[in-house]
């Protein structure tokens, strides 16, 4: 048997359940954006000057300085860490000027992930 036009849901009636569609939100969690910090190869800088780089500023042993080093030098480029804005903002100013002291051409840049 249908149901006549004026027919609504039970929220309307005195007495029983509720029947609806639920519109409880939720707060969205609030992650903030990441950037990834970047080192460039170049042709100029010590391969162990951008090893001990690595290991000062982003807490690599020197077997992992290493080898993302020679990834550097065989790729051109490569993520050395993921962080938040002023973390990676600061990893980039950390690591440009110890370049710039030691005279060294090396580039880190950020990027936003
Ligand atoms: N290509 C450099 C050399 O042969 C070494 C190097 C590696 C430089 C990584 C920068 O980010 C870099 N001396």
């Amino acid at each position: 048997m249908s149901k006549p036009d004026w027919w609504m849901a039970d929220k309307d009636a005195p007495d029983g359940p509720e029947i609806g569609v639920s519109v409880k939100t939720r707060a969205k969690t609030q992650r903030p954006p990441l950037y990834k910090v970047l080192i460039l190869n170049d042709d100029y800088t010590p391969m162990e000057f951008v090893v001990h780089v690595l290991e000062r500023f982003f807490g690599m042993d020197h077997a992992q300085a290493f080898e993302l080093m020679l990834t550097v030098h065989r790729k051109g480029v490569a993520v050395v860490g993921v962080f938040a804005y002023e973390i990676a903002e600061t990893k980039v100013t950390q690591v440009m000027d110890f370049a710039q002291r030691h005279q060294h051409p090396l580039q880190c840049t950020l990027e936003k992930e």
